[in-house]
């Protein structure tokens, strides 16, 4: 073999093109040569780790032609640019999705096959990327993905967490957290960039001064400062040739601070304040909706806003002498309140590093920015103590206040009788300890506000930001989330793919509309019976995966009926259970008219620090460990935990449910992207008329939808008149009889007091109105029950929710932001055209 470095150079050659071409053939090469001179390793050592290594360098190798020719082309046509600003990020394996993404799929399995390996125990062999906790970087994740499809210029920004989402163990029923070690192995996606570093600054001091043409000015003298410096990752596009990037950074000790304390002599201080540094990128806060005050959470956001905000300024000025013009290349979008330091950031940048006046730098920075807005739970809306938020970055807080000075001047002079309008729009809130309101610095710093889906946005406009809407009405919209069919069909579901391709050509996965072509086949016998084969297998490989990481064996007959999601009092599993335990109840009363088996799977992770809702996972284990051993009960039910849902448990998982429970209380999920990846693939939601499951009802077919529950507005008339769940629980002769059996010890090996908590928690308070809306569930669930047994009629509306839902495509969702939001037009890349203008 020749070694990589001699034939490198020849790029854009017709033996280069050999060389990164996508045959079988030169895949099965490149490999072998990865292997040898990459790995360095041969054959007969190579382990299971090291044929993926070899694999992802073959595959990122053929990735990164059209990832330079993509910025030579965004970079010539000075294209306006999309930056998404996430601090999180959850991509999941990559490997599986690049070789779809370039069309090789094919080509890598034969390749393997010709050198006597299984494609699918290479793929398996990847960590998960988890740089997110659930929904929100997920999304991130699906927009990427259709950014690039779209041929949208944009960069990713976030953070290079160096643990992700933690580890799910169960240990005798409890979550067990362990550290996440994705980084270990190495990562063959990310291309390290040491040059592309940018200073950040916490703490200090302000002092005035005067600028050389007499005006005043700020300066921040911070006591301590850092580096970022850029990972880059490649984002391809399906079916087209634009290659994006994903920008995440990474903490390092600046080397002033160390050569202060080394010349100070002080070794050890100077070691320990490195450490210190990089702490700040060492770990992901797991807590999915609320958040505590936590000084190192602040200083991540500000740390990657900065970093990213410098990168953006560094960029311009390459087209631009100033300032001037930077919202006309970037649209910056928030997501979530997560990065809205950025709003002050921006200002600081152009009034203080680049001597721009207030009226000027305001103008540009409210034109920037968009924020999208994940959540109304108002534990989660973030908020910073003014004291914290000074103490780390003083010249902010002060950016921040005049801002806000500005503003409530405006709203007094609008609003001159409503002083309490105006405390309440303020940015700062009031009280024993006054807070920033992270919410209101996006809100007023950007010229667009969404919501996740339809009713959020609206709750969005009647609820958190109902005065600002008053005074903006314009700036409001909604954007209804989406997820990439790539991924959550294509990769995930071959079989499924493969009956859409045949019947409506490949062209589907880039536009999910075409998902219609199914539907005159819902009545199809020999149809229904592939659509039941391809559902069986899938059900067989999550059986499978169920036996190897549980034990427990699950009838794939059976209907699967599912609830994987974060877990969360407001998303309610434990009214999932209580309606297990009813069906357990019934079968050993001998009252049970639902005869239709049933295998309920649950997963998802807690926030360690939620003790609710790792009571509800060892609540789930415990129902499980009586109903699973019981021969009376588990010929019809089944109950199963899936340790440690993510995006790989998840591609096994969507594809094999038939019902996808989505029975948050209303008004609470803001919109949920799991209810569109079970519905693409043909299961059927019961659900309440919350967040997406609203559109995804009206979608599908409302005949084909098992609907129960309060609405938004029955929950509130509930919650004012003074909800008393105990009178439920007493006139409720089952509901009653099911609280007593989680009261009586029965699930837990006679401790009457382990579920207490949860149980006293629904009999006193019942925030989420789980007893309120219990009747209801449980005759729906029988609905479902009943319809199950009607294969083809089950069928049929199965194959209609796959067919009705290319509206929650990420594609339709990019589109919107893109006309909507962000006014930016495609900018297709064609490898053809820039040959050989490499050097
Ligand atoms: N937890 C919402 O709760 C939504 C996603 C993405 C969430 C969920 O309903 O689908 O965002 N919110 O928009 C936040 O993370 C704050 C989530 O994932």
């Amino acid at each position: 073999g020749t070694a990589r470095k001699e034939r490198a150079p020849m790029h854009g050659s017709s033996d280069e093109r050999t060389r990164t071409g996508m045959s079988p053939e030169s895949l099965k090469r490149a490999f072998v040569d990865s292997m040898f001179y990459v790995q360095a390793r041969y054959w007969e050592v190579a382990t299971p780790h090291d044929l993926y290594m070899a694999a992802a360098y073959t595959v990122r190798d053929r990735m990164l032609e059209r990832w330079i020719r993509t910025a030579e082309t965004y970079r010539k046509a000075d294209a306006r640019t999309v930056c998404y600003l996430s601090a999180e990020y959850l991509l999941g394996p990559q490997l599986g999705n690049n070789l779809i993404n370039l069309g090789i799929v094919d080509s890598a399995r034969q390749g393997a096959r010709d050198l006597g390996i299984d494609l699918q125990e290479i793929l398996d062999q990847e960590p998960e990327p988890g740089l997110g906790n659930g929904g929100l970087g997920r999304l991130a994740a699906c927009y990427l993905d259709s950014l690039a499809t779209l041929s949208i210029p944009a960069i990713g920004y976030g953070i290079r967490y160096e643990h992700g989402i933690f580890d799910q163990k169960i240990v005798d029923g409890w979550q067990v957290e362990d550290c996440d070690l994705w980084l270990t192995n190495g990562n063959p996606w990310e291309i390290p960039r040491p040059l592309l570093r940018y200073p950040v600054r916490f703490g200090g001091h302000t002092e005035p001064y005067t600028d050389e043409h007499g005006r005043f000015r700020v300066r921040w003298v911070p006591e301590l400062d850092l580096y970022g410096m850029a990972y880059d990752t490649p984002v391809l596009g399906f079916g087209n040739d634009n290659t994006n990037l994903l920008r995440l950074w990474h903490a390092t000790a600046g080397r002033s601070f160390d050569l202060q304390a080394f010349h100070k002599g002080d070794y050890y201080g100077a070691v320990n304040a490195k450490v210190g540094a990089e702490n700040i990128t060492k770990v992901l806060y797991p807590n999915d909706e609320p958040e505590v005050g936590k000084e190192l959470r602040l200083k991540q956001q500000y740390f990657f806003v900065s970093c990213s905000l410098q990168d953006m300024v560094r960029v311009h000025l390459q087209h631009a002498p100033n300032l001037e013009g930077f919202h006309e290349r970037f649209a910056a979008q928030l997501n979530d309140t997560h990065p809205s330091i950025a709003v002050a950031e921006l200002m600081r940048l152009c009034l203080d590093e680049h001597g721009m006046d207030w009226e000027r730098a305001w103008e540009i920075t409210r034109r920037t920015f968009a924020y999208t807005n994940h959540t109304l739970l108002p534990e989660a809306l973030e908020t910073w103590p003014v004291e914290l938020f000074g103490r780390l970055l003083p010249r902010h807080l002060e950016i921040i206040y005049e801002i806000n000075a500005r503003f409530l001047d405006e709203l007094r002079m609008r609003y001159p009788f409503d002083p309490e309008r105006v405390a309440r729009m303020s940015l700062i809130e009031e009280g024993p300890v006054r807070r920033v309101r992270m919410a209101h610095l996006a809100t007023v710093g950007s010229f667009a506000v969404n919501g996740v889906a339809a009713i959020h946005s609206e709750l969005v406009k009647s609820t958190v930001l109902r005065d600002f809407h008053e005074l903006w009405p314009e700036k409001f919209h909604n954007i209804t989330n989406g997820v990439t069919p790539r991924r959550f069909i294509q990769l995930s579901n071959p079989d499924l793919c493969g009956i859409i391709t045949d019947l409506a050509g490949p062209g589907w996965a880039r536009d999910a509309e075409n998902l219609r072509t199914l539907e005159p086949h819902a009545d199809d016998a020999a149809f229904q019976q592939r659509w039941q084969a391809m559902k069986r297998a899938a059900k067989e490989r999550l059986a499978a995966r169920i036996r190897e990481a549980t034990g427990a064996v699950v009838d794939p007959q059976s209907l699967f009926d599912i609830q994987v999601k974060r877990i969360h009092e407001y998303k309610r599993q434990h009214l999932n259970l209580l309606h297990i335990v009813a069906l357990y109840h019934r079968i050993k009363q001998g009252t049970d008219s639902d005869p239709t088996p049933r295998t309920f799977v649950f997963g998802g992770k807690a926030a360690p620090g939620y003790f609710m809702a790792k009571l509800i996972i060892k609540l789930i284990h415990s129902v499980a460990e009586v109903i699973n051993r019981d021969p009376e009960v588990n010929q019809r039910l089944r109950v199963v935990f899936v340790p440690n849902f993510n995006v790989k448990n998840a591609e096994c998982i969507y594809p094999a449910a038939d019902l996808s429970e989505q029975i948050s209380t209303a008004g609470k999920e803001a919109s949920g992207t799991g209810n569109m990846k079970f519905s693409m693939n043909g299961a059927l939601t019961i659900g309440t008329l919350d967040g997406a499951n609203v559109e995804i009802r009206d979608a599908v077919g409302h005949e084909n939808f098992f609907l129960f529950g309060l609405t938004v507005a029955e929950v509130e008339r509930t919650l004012a008149e003074g909800y008393r769940p105990w009178e439920y629980y007493r006139s409720h002769d089952e509901l009653r009889e099911v609280i007593d059996l989680l009261r009586s010890g029965l699930f837990s090996h006679g401790d009457p007091d382990l579920f207490r908590p949860l149980t006293d928690s629904l009999l006193q308070h019942d925030p989420y109105l789980l007893l309120a809306d219990y009747p209801a569930y449980v005759e729906a669930q029988a609905r479902a029950g009943d319809a199950f047994r009607d294969p083809a009629g089950w069928t049929r509306m199965s194959i209609l929710n796959a067919a009705r839902t290319g509206f929650f495509s990420s594609d339709r969702a990019i589109r919107e932001y893109c006309r909507n939001i962000w006014q930016v037009e495609p900018m297709p890349v064609s490898l053809a055209a820039g040959n050989g203008s490499v050097p």
